[in-house]
């Protein structure tokens, strides 16, 4: 007998490729058909054949506050009831701009876009205005959203040029990025020192968080600051995900490492399609209609997911937020190594504050290739068991799990009893 889910997931891919808007909500990775969901609140979701789950995905990132807040809620309300978009100047803009560069050290002038996608590609244009140069180099495992150019593999060798990730983008477009390994430092010198005053810019989840969660070892992050100061290029912290997720003031503020720009998206828009990307004046003012790089859009900054990402700031901005979030993500994380242990299940547990990852390997993961150690056939039972016992992960073993202020810690003991459960089954 299908569940509604199933049925409503057999019609949809009719109409939508895949039956999805976004291909890792498909459950390609973990196979089966994904839940169809009706409602969320607080901390969980609710399908269409009403079941209900406690939410460790948070729609990939920017459910911090959980489904629903109230206060999020009503903001959204009041502004819709003025207007949805006016294609001009409102308050709501310049009091989210205000809000994010007071929370972010090296922000000192802000563009709001719909995405993380365009932030990411737009700061790439900007650098490369900025600086006049071609090339750029990304980190194998990072994503930044699905622009031509960022949609780059690795070649052979430690250091290659970027193949095309995807069919559709010309060789010519990524010929122009260098992908090396994430947290090698070496591999960045040796680039420089083959393409002196050529690189525009370099780009790097501060805390990855595409390939799982891959944290920066010691040194990563300043060692890039220092590399490209020495070297004419722009730092470009892609923050989506870790802005405002693991500090108020993002990773740049936790490693006290300060990018010359940083992209935005997710949480800062509350729920609602907002990417935004800031940094130092002298090279936002760039930007048109101040300099020649061009960046435009239709519903930048429209008032309403403008007062979606103003009430979430401000919310994030009480006493105490991150102390409760490190709270929960650390008993969260403890009771999921102690299931483990306790099943003889190898794993390699990566957390900062609220987004965690539990790689089902017995090695290290500290880059894209030894995150591709993990176990993904393990990934995808586990996955399935914990879905029949109401908890929702992310449907890819490569993605991270995000704990919300709507967790309380009766969710975190009945995900874990879950958990022990699963892994029991499973071993
Ligand atoms: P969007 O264009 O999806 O808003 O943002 C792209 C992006 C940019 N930078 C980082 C660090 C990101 O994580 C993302 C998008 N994240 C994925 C999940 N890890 C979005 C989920 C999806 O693609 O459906």
């Amino acid at each position: 007998m299908l569940t509604n889910s199933e049925k409503w997931f057999t019609r949809a891919k009719q109409f939508l490729p895949g039956g999805v808007n976004s291909p890792v909500r498909s459950f390609k990775a973990v196979g089966g058909a994904p839940p169809v969901f009706q409602r969320g609140e607080g901390a969980f979701l609710f399908d269409i054949d009403g079941n209900c789950y406690i939410d460790y995905v948070g729609s990939w990132g920017p459910l911090i506050l959980g489904h629903a807040h109230p206060e999020v809620v009503e903001a959204v309300i009041a502004a819709v009831r003025n207007g949805t978009t006016f294609g001009a100047p409102t308050p709501a803009e310049l009091e989210l701009a205000e809000l994010v560069v007071e929370a972010l050290p090296s922000i000192e002038m802000v563009r709001f876009v719909n995405s993380g996608t365009e932030a990411a590609m737009s700061a790439i244009r900007l650098a490369r205005g900025f600086t006049g140069r071609d090339k750029i180099i990304k980190f194998q495992g990072c994503y930044h959203g699905h622009a031509d150019m960022l949609l780059a593999k690795a070649g052979s060798g430690v250091v290659s040029f970027g193949l095309p990730d995807s069919q559709g983008v010309p060789a010519s477009v990524t010929q122009h990025t260098l992908t090396v390994p994430y947290n090698n430092l070496a591999a960045i010198e040796e680039i420089f020192a083959q393409f002196p005053n050529e690189i525009a810019a370099v780009t790097v989840e501060p805390i990855a968080g595409n390939m799982g969660v891959v944290l920066p070892q010691p040194k990563f992050l300043s060692g890039l600051r220092k590399l490209t100061q020495q070297h004419g290029a722009l730092l470009i912290f892609d923050e989506v995900i870790t802005g405002f997720r693991v500090a108020f003031g993002g990773a740049q503020s936790l490693y006290n490492v300060m990018p010359d720009l940083t992209c935005l998206g997710k949480i800062i828009g509350g729920g609602f399609p907002v990417g935004a990307y800031g940094g130092k004046k002298e090279i936002m003012e760039k930007l048109a209609p101040l300099g020649p790089v061009y960046q435009a859009g239709t519903l930048s900054g429209n008032p309403v997911a403008m007062a979606a990402g103003a009430a979430t700031l401000r919310l994030l901005k009480r006493p105490g937020t991150y102390e409760r979030l490190e709270m929960l993500g650390q008993k969260l994380a403890r009771g999921i190594s102690e299931a483990a242990k306790k099943n003889g299940v190898a794993v390699y547990q990566t957390r900062v504050g609220s987004m965690l990852c539990n790689f089902f390997t017995d090695g290290e993961v500290v880059d894209y290739d030894t995150a591709l150690t993990s176990d993904t056939q393990f990934y995808r039972r586990y996955f399935h068991g914990m879905l029949q016992r109401g908890v929702y992960l992310a449907p890819s073993q490569f993605e991270a799990s995000f704990v919300s202020l709507a967790h309380t810690e009766t969710e975190i003991e009945q995900t874990i009893a879950a958990m022990s459960e699963a892994l029991a089954k499973e071993t």
